[in-house]
């Protein structure tokens, strides 16, 4: 029998993309920048409710990095309306992670302090596997995606410092049930906060942004 060299390729992977992540975490921390990993579905409205967050900050300077497979589609929506935005493109990967955003932060100019929203890949399941340096993860749900998904994809609800859930401007057209919902995000997450808004109404955000300010120090 010949000796066997186990290794945990996953375990490995981790290590190193959380060793890089507290280097990001860092830089951005003396910079003044406050790093916000978004996640969240495809299509739950993560660019809508960044850009209502953004309207509601009152003199916080945004900047955001944009992830997504392919495409600058979203980017291009945020610098037309004059905020600082960076595309990564994956090209296939579903999640981001550390070292791409470490690449990203090296070519960035934080002119000032301010809030560096990081817009994850559209999936409720791999994001939530790994840091990318961030100070807070805000998950993002909507009322459309159904009430059953902290139940289905608990990670995600876990390791969440604030939920959002968007789309109610929906709700009298849906069957959604906030409280088989709420039930199962406190069985994960005891006291994360979670704000109801909708992208569409802008309704909410104004507690978000407050939210936001006071977590980030500012
Ligand atoms: N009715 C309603 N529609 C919304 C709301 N928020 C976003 N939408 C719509 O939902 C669609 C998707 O919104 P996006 O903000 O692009 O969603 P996203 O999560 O960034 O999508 P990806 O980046 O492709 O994953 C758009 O048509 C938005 O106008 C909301 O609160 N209510
Ligand atoms: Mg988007």
């Amino acid at each position: 029998m010949h000796d066997v060299l186990k290794v945990n390729v996953m375990e490995n992977i981790h290590a190193e993309n959380d060793h890089i992540a507290e280097h990001v975490n860092e830089d951005m921390t003396e910079l003044g920048i406050f790093a916000i990993n978004v996640m969240g579905a495809p299509g739950i409205g993560k660019t809508t409710t960044l850009k209502q967050i953004i309207k509601n900050l009152k003199g916080l300077k945004p900047y955001v990095i944009e992830g997504d497979i392919e495409s600058d589609i979203d980017t291009v929506d945020l610098r037309s309306l004059g905020i600082d935005t960076f595309q990564i493109n994956t090209f296939g990967a579903c999640h981001l992670d550390a070292p791409l955003i470490h690449n990203a932060v090296r070519n960035i100019q934080f002119k000032e302090k301010g809030v560096l929203f990081i817009e994850n890949i559209g999936n409720l399941v791999c994001p939530a596997e790994f840091s990318i340096g961030e100070h807070i993860r805000m998950l993002i749900v909507s009322v459309t995606d159904g009430s059953d998904k902290p139940y289905k994809y608990p990670l995600a609800f876990e390791k969440a410092d604030v939920i959002i859930l968007n789309k109610v401007d929906l709700m009298p057209f849906i069957d959604f049930d906030e409280e088989f919902f709420m039930k199962g995000v406190r069985a994960l997450n005891g006291d994360v906060p979670v704000f109801k808004v909708s992208g569409k109404t802008g309704e909410g955000f104004d507690a978000v942004a407050e939210w936001i300010r006071i977590k980030s120090g500012n």
